[in-house]
């Protein structure tokens, strides 16, 4: 049985790429960060049968401690890695950018040279961004676009990125980068602009909201679907040599062509609705994302599945029905 390891397995891809990988029948291995609430609902339903040997086992860890992460290498002895762990949130790493460094860049060091330390290294996979090529130089963007990092995350993931390529070339590790584009789901952070659009214009739906607040709406972004996202993401590991790849849909659409799906499927006008403030505006921008997935189609065999249209409906539908559960509670006075 192989083993996996997965950094992030409480977030939105670690639950989706947690699904993958005990249904191709992996032992997964999920680091959790300590906290005083619980966090794990996003991976809850994936313990189905308490008789059963668990094949998901969580420990904790955190990327800001290197001994913590070697002994946990050490013990697990893993077949593969998987790095999802960040502060992944852009205007957040302008108000925490150190923090953000120490995790999503030192992190990603400090878990490499706990790597290099195992007899047979593990397989490495990083989860590299878009956000790299910020101020895009070229459009679309693919492996070979330079990247032009535009806040201290995006500054962080080309760190990462440039170690991931290293580890690979000065030890020889198989260490891969995914350049994911955009990816959201009904499991998106509430705080990133697709999620804020399909919780807010569902609650305004049902009369539990009065206004959206939102910052830059011209920004257009090359928007997928995590579910599908993953599914590459365990390709990347699979391919007969390391190496890295852009992972997009190929399509770009504005923060308003996402008001325009999400309000019009709900016959709402969202003009009605919306407001720009500017405590939303970054410092530095990223205005224009589109990826060329060309490479990953040809050497893995991936292509993004949901589209625009059905990934806004997904996430209108699976925000409806807890706008539906909340209005039943204000409805009782809760
Ligand atoms: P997410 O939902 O924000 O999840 C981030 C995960 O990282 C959570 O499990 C979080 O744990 C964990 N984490 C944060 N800081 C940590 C630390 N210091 N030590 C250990 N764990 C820590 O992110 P996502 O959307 O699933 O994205 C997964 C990865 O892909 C991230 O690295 C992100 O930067 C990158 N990425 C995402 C996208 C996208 O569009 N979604 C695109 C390109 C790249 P808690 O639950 O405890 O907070
Ligand atoms: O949804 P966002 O916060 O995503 P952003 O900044 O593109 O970052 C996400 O995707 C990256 C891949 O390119 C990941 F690496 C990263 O971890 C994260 O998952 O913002 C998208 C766009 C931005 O241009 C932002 O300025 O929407 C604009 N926007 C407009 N109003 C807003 C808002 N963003 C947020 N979060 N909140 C708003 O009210």
């Amino acid at each position: 049985m192989r083993k996996a390891l997965v950094t992030g397995i409480t977030g939105q891809d670690g639950s989706y790429l947690t699904e993958l990988l005990l249904k191709k029948g992996y032992e997964v291995w999920g680091i959790i960060r300590r906290s005083s609430s619980f966090h794990t609902g996003r991976i809850d339903h994936l313990y189905k049968d308490p008789h059963e040997k668990p094949r998901l086992r969580l420990i904790y860890g955190d990327l800001t401690d290197g001994g913590n992460l070697s002994s946990i290498v050490s013990e697990i002895q893993p077949d593969e890695i998987y790095n999802l762990a960040a502060q992944s949130h852009v205007k957040v790493s302008f108000q925490m950018p150190i923090y953000t460094v120490n995790t999503d860049a030192l992190g990603t060091l400090r878990l490499l040279e706990a790597l290099r330390s195992m007899k047979r290294p593990a397989k490495f996979y990083q989860a590299s961004s878009s956000e790299m090529y910020g101020k895009v130089v070229e459009i679309p963007q693919t492996e070979k676009t330079p990247f032009y990092p535009r806040s201290p995350y995006a500054a962080a993931k080309a760190y990462s990125f440039w170690q991931t390529v290293n580890y690979r070339e000065a030890y020889g590790i198989f260490a891969s980068n995914g350049i994911l584009f955009n990816h959201e789901s009904p499991r998106r952070g509430e705080t990133f602009v697709t999620r804020k659009i399909t919780r807010a214009a569902t609650r305004i739906k049902l009369g539990l909201q009065e206004k959206l607040f939102l910052g830059n709406l011209d920004a257009r972004r090359d928007w997928g679907y995590a579910g599908d996202y993953v599914e590459a993401i365990w390709l990347v590991l699979q391919h007969d040599k390391s190496d890295d790849f852009v992972i997009a849909t190929n399509e770009s659409h504005s923060v308003r062509e996402f008001l325009d799906e999400v309000f019009g499927y709900l016959e709402l006008d969202w003009k009605k609705y919306v407001e720009v403030d500017e405590k939303y505006f970054r410092p530095t921008e990223v205005d224009f994302l589109q990826g060329d997935a060309g490479k990953a189609e040809k050497l893995l065999g991936w292509k993004s599945k949901v589209t625009f249209k059905e990934l806004a409906r997904m996430m209108t539908d699976a925000d409806m029905k807890i706008a539906e559960n909340e209005k039943i509670l204000a409805d009782h006075g809760r």
